[in-house]
């Protein structure tokens, strides 16, 4: 049989997100040139916010259409934009000397300004103010004793401020794919927590996107994109970048909906200038939430991805600890008559509690024996020979072995990543510790070998397909060996060059 063909993904890299030329409908837009604030652009339901036809708007200047008070508030808070390079908040405004009340954003893009005008009307309304539920969130934060405890907590506090169904800290993994890190969810919702998703789910130029733009918001996928009238093609071209009401990818929105999604709020966070991952909030009917819960959940995944840098690096170090531990009891329950050596078989929960792995073995003069999942035995001397060639006198480690050892591509299932630990110089001698491609080992979001069929009548390429590419991207690829698992593996090597010792002194012993 032949495979299908790959899914083109090139192609959603290359879709030019920040300029849709429309935006969500739930607040209008209006693009001025600076310093004259004319307005060059505009969203086509202006008209329904500021009570006069949008087409008209286009030229005029914004003290035409605002309040001189707004105006002015405007100016000094753009000042703040300018400072802090992102979108600032003007919150409340009365803006057409009606009841109604408006929550203005606004940012420079390039050397416009966007200003977005949306009515509290309709959104959820927050009894605290931000900065007083950010404290209160953060603090709750305090009393988690782990990594995953703290994740689990933020997650519930963006829940119980929210309102969303579904909190998610997905966090981005080494190639890109992401995991569920932490969950709060709505009771009677299945768990998304531990699945996997692929790098192409989002592509790149999101993810650069996100790491400018804290907060995006999505109320209602079923929306319609509403178009920006211009006069000139750039304006209508605008960079929206920065825009809170941004029209999503079409693909995404799919995407969304696939999952049964019908609103969402996502939150970057950021270890230094890295996106780290992000807070995916989902909820299972349209969803808005005001400007001033926007501005505590925007500020608190700030607060957040600080101290995750911190709670990271704080947990290799509680991780080495542990493995230290779990190295001493390997070591205490070895005698001199049963070690590793005679008996592998016995110390594979303790193998496997210092260092997961899949499956592990002994290579010695005896020959190879082996637990688990391990090479086939006719592939054992091309593996000798390739180790053969590295250092040693220490631990050797590889993710991704079939890439250095062709001959490995037949086995890559069982065994992807090899951690060698010689013990003996001549002849070679090792402990061999396997583990199995990470393809074996994953929860994938949502059936990967049913891929959901949404191609429109455009044939736009379907998120679940971006697996096939996933697969193809790691195959022969291990979960990778953790710096902190190579430091063990030579603390370790160096106690087994202890027994070795001591086994010759009782031999030597006996001899006399
Ligand atoms: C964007 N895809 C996204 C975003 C997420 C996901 C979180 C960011 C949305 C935002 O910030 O508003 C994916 N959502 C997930 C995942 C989970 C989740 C993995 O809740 C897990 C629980 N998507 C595809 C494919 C393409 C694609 C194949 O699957 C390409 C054709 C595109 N995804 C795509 C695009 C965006 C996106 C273009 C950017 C949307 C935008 O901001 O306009």
């Amino acid at each position: 049989t032949v495979a299908p063909p790959m899914p083109d993904l090139s192609a959603c890299e290359r879709e030019r997100i920040h300029m849709p030329g429309a935006i969500q409908p739930h607040g209008c837009l209006l693009f001025c040139a600076l310093p004259s604030w004319i307005v060059r652009a505009v969203s086509a339901n202006a008209g329904d916010f500021l009570g006069r036809d949008a087409d008209s708007m286009l030229d005029a200047t914004l003290d035409m259409l605002l309040p001189n008070k707004t105006l002015h508030d405007l100016r000094n808070v753009l000042q703040a934009s300018m400072v802090s390079g992102g979108a600032e908040r003007l919150l409340d405004q009365p803006i057409d000397g009606g009841e109604e009340r408006y929550d203005i954003t606004v940012h420079m893009s390039a050397s416009n300004a966007v200003v977005e005008i949306v009515p509290r009307r309709g959104a959820d309304t927050l009894a605290t103010d931000p900065i007083t539920l950010v404290k209160s969130m953060v603090g709750r934060l305090k009393r988690a004793p782990t990594l995953e405890r703290f994740l689990t907590l933020a997650a519930n506090q963006v829940r119980a401020v929210t309102g969303f169904d579904r909190v998610m800290i997905y966090k981005f993994l080494a190639d890109g794919s992401g995991e569920v890190k932490a969950e709060a969810l709505r009771s009677g919702l299945k768990p998304f927590l531990g699945l996997r998703y692929p790098a192409s789910d989002i592509p790149s130029q999101a993810r650069a996107l996100y790491r400018k733009q804290w907060l995006r918001l999505i109320p209602d996928v079923g929306y319609r994109p509403v178009p920006l009238l211009a006069r000139s093609e750039s304006a209508a071209d605008a960079d929206l970048s920065l825009a809170a009401l941004r029209s999503v990818s079409p693909v995404h929105i799919e995407y969304l909906k696939n999952m049964d999604s019908h609103a969402t709020l996502t939150i970057s966070l950021m270890a230094g200038d890295t996106l780290w991952g992000l807070i995916a909030c989902h909820h299972s009917s349209p969803r808005r939430i005001s400007s001033s819960t926007c501005a505590a959940a925007e500020l608190f995944g700030q607060i957040f991805s600080l101290q995750i840098e911190a709670k990271e690096q704080a947990r290799e170090l509680l991780l080495a600890a542990e493995l230290r531990k779990a190295h001493d009891s390997l070591m205490a329950a070895m005698s001199a008559e049963a070690s590793i050596f005679d008996a592998p078989a016995r110390f594979d929960d303790l193998i496997k509690g210092m260092i997961p792995c899949d499956g592990f073995g002994i290579w010695s003069e005896k020959g190879f024996v082996g637990v688990g999942s391990v090479p086939p035995a006719d592939a054992m001397p091309d593996l000798l020979r390739h180790l053969g060639e590295r250092d040693p006198h220490a631990p050797y480690a590889t993710g991704a072995l079939s890439r250095e050892l062709p001959s490995a591509a037949a086995y890559v299932a069982e065994v992807s990543g090899v951690l060698s630990i010689p013990f003996s110089r001549r002849p070679r001698e090792y402990v061999l510790l396997f583990r199995r491609e990470v393809v074996q080992t994953v929860t994938w979001g949502g059936d990967p070998s049913k891929p959901v069929s949404i191609e429109g009548r455009d044939a736009r390429i379907g998120p679940r397909k971006s697996f096939d590419a996933w697969r193809e991207e790691v195959h022969g690829q291990s979960v990778p060996w953790r710096p902190a698992e190579l430091q063990i593996a030579e603390t370790f090597r160096i106690s087994l060059l202890e027994v070795i010792l001591n086994r010759a002194d009782i031999v030597n012993t006996e001899r006399r």
